[in-house]
C-alpha cells in the first residue's frame, strides 16, 4: 500500500513536471493587436501580431487553426462574427476580415500551431471599434 502511494506521487511529480514544461513553452508566445482601435462596420480588418516573447522576434510560421470575435469584454460573448483569414500582410502578422457591427470592445481568441512548439499557443487580444 505504501509502495503503491509513493508510485502514485512519483508519478504526479512527474506529469506536474512535464505539463509545467510545455506550458512554459506555449507561455513563450503572445498574441497583441496591430491596431488596438479601429472605425466600427463591416469588412473590417483586424490584425495580430504574434511574438515570441523570448526572443522579441516575430514568429511567421505559425498556422492559426480556431479563431473567434465575440464581444464577451462588454458583457456580449453571443454576438459573434464571422471572420475569415486574410494571407499575412507582413511576417508574423495574421489578418483577418470581420464585421464589428457596434461600437465597443471585442475579444479576439486564437489558437495557433507554431513550428517546433509542441503545444497549442493561445491568445486574447482586444480590440475597440469606435463609432
Ligand atoms: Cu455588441
Amino acid at each position: 500500500m505504501i509502495a503503491k502511494a509513493s508510485t502514485i506521487a512519483a508519478c504526479a511529480a512527474a506529469l506536474s513536471l512535464l505539463s509545467t514544461a510545455a506550458m512554459a513553452g506555449a507561455n513563450d508566445y503572445a498574441f497583441e493587436a496591430v491596431k488596438p482601435e479601429m472605425k466600427k462596420g463591416d469588412d473590417v480588418i483586424v490584425a495580430v501580431r504574434l511574438t515570441n516573447t523570448k526572443t522579441g522576434k516575430p514568429v511567421s510560421d505559425a498556422v492559426i487553426f480556431k479563431t473567434r470575435i465575440d464581444m464577451a469584454p462588454d458583457n456580449m460573448a453571443d454576438m459573434e462574427s464571422p471572420v475569415t483569414a486574410l494571407p499575412p500582410p507582413e511576417p508574423g502578422v495574421y489578418a483577418f476580415r470581420t464585421d464589428l457591427p457596434m461600437a465597443g470592445r471585442y475579444q479576439v481568441t486564437l489558437s495557433a500551431k507554431v513550428q517546433g512548439e509542441p503545444e497549442t499557443v493561445t491568445g486574447k487580444v482586444i480590440v475597440k471599434a469606435v463609432k
